[in-house]
């Protein structure tokens, strides 16, 4: 099975043309020399090569990059306190990273009971404390702000340059080898005063070590898509990124900060405020930042990041806002008379709709909890963001000049409000299994033999002809088929009670049993994979990227938790006498035909209807030879943008898009970037 795709990357495949191929690469560890010298014994910083995972989470790409973000959170710390305003990191041709800040530069001086210089205590000591790592200072949590010493602890070698008080100072590190064992991140040398300067600032730069890592290398994607968003959760931050392996570059500044960020999600949508509202509070617990728009849509998009981290599954900070929106406007309503005594109040959810918001705060001792930690438990976010939010929108709402603002989402709320009444009809429909209706429709399902969820595959395939051969081919134990008809309607253009009355989406929702939205069940999932089975043409990635839009506003945790893949069909089969290859995309073509020497022909499978029971088994549904892709969501902030852009009522966003991106000459160029 290949796991390498991202929502993202199948909506471009959509729009532009990428072959759905990948190659796994091999890990190459290598031996690396260094003298060795007289070493001072530093258990500490050898324990994090002992147990890696404990510091990163892992030593895959995630915990590579870890290394990067432990660095830069130190200068956003610094800039977040007002020392200077600019970060740039290179990533260099020999694998290593080097990132500048212009802040005041890491202090130098003698540490009072460590005796040890403040670059040395920094790079050494794990959770450094006291004075040059003032917990006062930095918001740190989860598994950033392990500090930087951790860093220094899985690099092959790491040196600083520290401009300061008119001085340029020099320390390195390396991790060594002796007597059969590493030492981690030890000093070579003290810290030296090496010249004369006239800036501040500090540039560390670092060589993850191999020997933990294996061949990964920087991905200028991840790097890039994570400035970005840092560029927005700190305005007037100018942060950049260089490759000096490639040539490209970037570089972010957004003055609005996540007012800039409401405004880049919601591109291509029709916003309906001029401009995002926007309110920040601090007290002794919490320091917070708001910012909210509506668009016409209908579905809610609240972002939500503590200390710069992204909280995906929400948690107390989220809570609170939500309380709060939902009682300031409540009471609006009423005190303006929008509300009639006889009137009930509106839900939470109403206020929701079409909503798109950024909670951003910044507190101490974070805790995380949830399925992938990213849910914020401290129970004082809530109270405190509440308070604060209430206090500011109060404030907000007394202003005359906020009456139109007030009154758009009341409309917007009221009109939400008729339509959850439809939906609950609609829903009681979908959930009642047993309804003689839903038999109906469950009927189209070749159910499988076996209730293992965690064994059964629900392949749903686009096509009755292709249906009938996947039927009749697969292994009836453990994989379930059912066939689409036409295409499915795509729900980002509609309200969830038209949704649900499309026999198609009804179907795929009666079939997994989860239910959907808030209902939405992962431990009534009746299968471990659900594979979409399309055609290798525009038609079939259209029905691929309309069920990954169902799926994304209806059924999230499905993609979250991993159930959903996509299927490779082969795009030929070359053969001859005794003889057959099946080719899965046009960059390994020439290959195949090379491989099966003179005499050769090829068949092109213009889609799935073309092959017979015994060759869509072989090829596409086989769990020992087919080739899967997972379907993942890295970024939900531009999977929603993306989402809308490409599934949205928006022509001219989308075409602006495609202008912009769409390259449909060089398909050469798309297999380079997916082989990367
Ligand atoms: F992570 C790191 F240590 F390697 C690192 C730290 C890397 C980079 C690129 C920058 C930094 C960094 C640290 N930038 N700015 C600072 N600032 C301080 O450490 C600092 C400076 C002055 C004072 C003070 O109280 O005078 C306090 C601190 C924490």
């Amino acid at each position: 099975m290949v796991i390498f795709d991202n929502l993202i990357k199948i909506f471009k495949e959509y729009f532009e043309k990428f072959t759905l191929n990948n190659k796994i690469g091999t890990v190459i560890m290598a031996n690396n020399t260094y003298n060795s010298k007289d070493i001072v014994v530093l258990e500490g910083l050898d324990a994090v090569r002992l147990r890696p995972g404990m510091y990163i989470g892992t030593t895959g790409v995630k915990g590579f990059h870890h290394l990067l973000w432990e660095i830069v959170d130190n200068s956003i710390d610094e800039i977040s306190n007002g020392f200077g305003d600019t970060i740039s990191i290179t990533l260099n041709k020999d694998g290593s990273a080097t990132v500048v800040d212009n802040g005041r530069g890491i202090p130098v001086d003698l540490h009072p009971t460590l005796k040890k210089s403040g670059v040395e205590v920094v790079f050494t000591q794990l959770h450094a404390g006291g004075k040059f790592n003032n917990k006062s200072y930095s918001y740190s949590g989860g598994l950033h702000g392990v500090g930087a010493s951790v860093t220094n602890a899985l690099s092959e070698w790491l040196k600083v340059e520290v401009h300061k008080d008119g001085r340029k100072y020099y320390m390195e590190f390396a991790s060594k080898e002796v007597n059969g064992k590493i030492k981690s991140g030890m000093p070579l040398g003290e810290l030296k005063d090496i010249d004369v300067t006239n800036d501040t600032g500090t540039k560390v730069t670092f060589l993850p070590d191999k020997r933990m890592f294996g061949d990964i290398t920087f991905s200028y994607e991840i790097i890039n898509k994570r400035i970005k968003e840092l560029a927005f959760l700190n305005k007037g931050l100018k942060i950049g990124l260089q490759d000096l392996r490639t040539g490209q570059h970037d570089e972010y500044h957004y003055e609005g900060g996540i007012k800039d960020f409401i405004k880049y999600i919601d591109e291509g949508k029709s916003r309906l405020f001029s401009t995002p509202l926007y309110f920040s509070a601090e007290s002794d617990i919490v320091k917070m930042e708001i910012a909210v728009e509506y668009t016409d849509s209908y579905t809610e998009n609240t972002f939500s990041y503590v200390n710069n981290i992204p909280t995906t599954e929400g948690g107390t900070h989220e809570t609170g806002f939500k309380s709060a929106w939902t009682k300031v406007l409540n009471d609006y309503a009423r005190n303006s008379g929008y509300l009639k005594e006889k009137d009930a109040n509106f839900l939470g959810e109403d206020f929701r709709e079409g909503i798109t918001c950024v909670i951003a705060v910044k507190m101490h001792n974070v805790e995380f909890e949830g399925q992938t930690k990213t849910k914020l438990g401290n129970p004082e976010a809530k109270t405190e963001v509440e308070r604060l939010t209430i206090q500011e929108l109060s404030k907000i709402f007394a202003n005359k000049d906020y009456e139109k603002i007030a009154t758009t989402i009341l409309d917007k709320a009221k009109i939400a409000a008729k339509t959850r009444e439809a939906a609950k009809r609609a829903k009681e429909i979908s959930r009642a299994k047993s309804s003689a209706d839903n038999f109906n429709l469950v009927g189209k399902l070749a159910a499988c033999t076996s209730r293992k969820a965690e064994k059964s595959e629900l392949f749903i395939v686009e096509g009755d002809s292709a249906g009938g051969s996947a039927k009749q081919g697969r292994d009836r134990m453990f994989q379930a088929i059912l066939p689409l008809k036409g295409k499915p309607l795509n729900a980002e253009k509609k309200r969830i009670d038209q949704v649900l009355a499309n026999e198609e989406i009804r179907t795929i929702i009666s079939a997994l049993e989860t239910g959907i939205g808030e209902d939405y069940n992962r431990d009534n999932l009746r299968y471990n994979k659900v594979i979409i089975l399309s055609d290798a043409d525009q038609d079939g990635a259209h029905i691929r990227a309309i069920l990954l839009t169902f799926f994304f506003r209806y059924m999230r945790n499905l993609i979250n938790d991993g159930h959903v893949y996509i299927g490779l069909p082969p795009l030929y089969k070359v053969y001859k006498k005794n003889y057959t290859e099946y080719v899965y995309s046009d960059y390994e073509l020439p290959e195949a035909i090379e491989r099966a020497g003179k005499g050769y022909q090829i068949q092109r499978y213009k889609g799935l209807g073309e092959m017979n029971p015994e060759q869509l088994w072989e090829t596409t549904m086989d769990p020992e030879k087919r080739s899967l892709i997972q379907v993942t969501i890295d970024d939900a902030a531009e999977a929603e943008k993306m989402v809308t852009t490409w599934m949205g009522d928006n022509i001219d966003a989308r075409k602006a898009y495609i202008a912009l991106h769409a390259n449909f000459n060089r398909q050469d160029k798309f297999d380079e970037e997916i082989l990367k």
